[in-house]
């Protein structure tokens, strides 16, 4: 079964949000998923602690985009090839992936292509939101994968690219402002409608009328 953390466990009512948005957290055994993952929690306050995932836990975390909150549903999956069949368990219905690697270990940048080549095959959502991490970049001097080749790569596959460090707290919250200012962008514009079975993104508070004013000029002014 999942494993779900205690700020998960408090539950929602359909007006605390105005997105629920199902995240997953893809990348190579050791990149730092779950380190990054715990991070979000804990302020860079705890020493980090992790053991290889097994299976995938959940981590809930809300967010303020435009006056809008978004409500995410973080699924942090193992990353070792004999756990794959599993971690394709939680593909399905996610409006967002984070994928991640080592800046020190080049096997894992390697990688990249499989984990998006994997998702586009048992993915139900063509539109999910992709953002590529590049992590441990507190390792100056062990570095093997260059700033320009993450962005190279995360330019060819139309992701977003940032660097960020779990050991010293750097750009966790960004990371989870991108996605989530990313998928709502794309609700904004029109190019993706919220469907909980297909894309992962569930509609909470209705919006005000002067929201929906606010939204239907936005999409006619980029004539989308
Ligand atoms: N220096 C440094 N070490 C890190 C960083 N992130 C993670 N680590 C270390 O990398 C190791 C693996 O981290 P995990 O978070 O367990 O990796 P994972 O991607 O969740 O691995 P799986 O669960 O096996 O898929 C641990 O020893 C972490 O302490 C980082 O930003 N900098
Ligand atoms: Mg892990």
């Amino acid at each position: 079964m999942p494993s779900r953390t205690s700020s998960a466990r408090k539950s929602m009512t359909v007006a605390d949000y105005d997105y629920a948005v199902k995240c997953i957290v893809l990348g190579d055994s050791g990149v730092g998923k779950t380190s990054l993952v715990q991070r979000l929690n804990d302020n860079g306050k705890r020493t980090m602690k992790t053991t290889p995932t097994v299976e995938g836990i959940y981590h809930a975390k809300s967010l303020k985009i435009d006056q809008r909150t978004i409500q995410l549903s973080i699924w942090d999956t193992a990353g070792q090839e004999a756990f794959r069949s599993v971690t394709r368990i939680y593909y399905r219905g996610a409006s967002c992936a984070i994928i991640i690697y080592d800046v020190t270990r080049r096997s894992t940048f390697n990688s990249l292509q499989s984990w998006l080549d994997d998702l586009k095959a048992h993915s139900s959502n063509s539109k999910a939101v992709l953002v590529l991490v590049a992590n441990k970049c507190d390792l100056v001097d062990e570095r093997a994968v260059s700033h320009e080749e993450g962005q190279l790569f995360a330019r060819r596959h139309q992701m977003s690219y940032l660097e960020t460090s779990a050991e010293k707290s750097t750009s966790i919250n960004s990371m989870l402002e991108l996605v989530s200012q990313e998928v709502y962008n794309n609700i904004k514009i029109g190019s993706i409608v919220p469907n909980p079975e297909s894309n992962g993104i569930r509609v909470g508070r209705k919006p005000s009328a002067s929201e929906q004013e606010d939204e239907r000029r936005q999409k006619s002014s980029c004539g989308c």
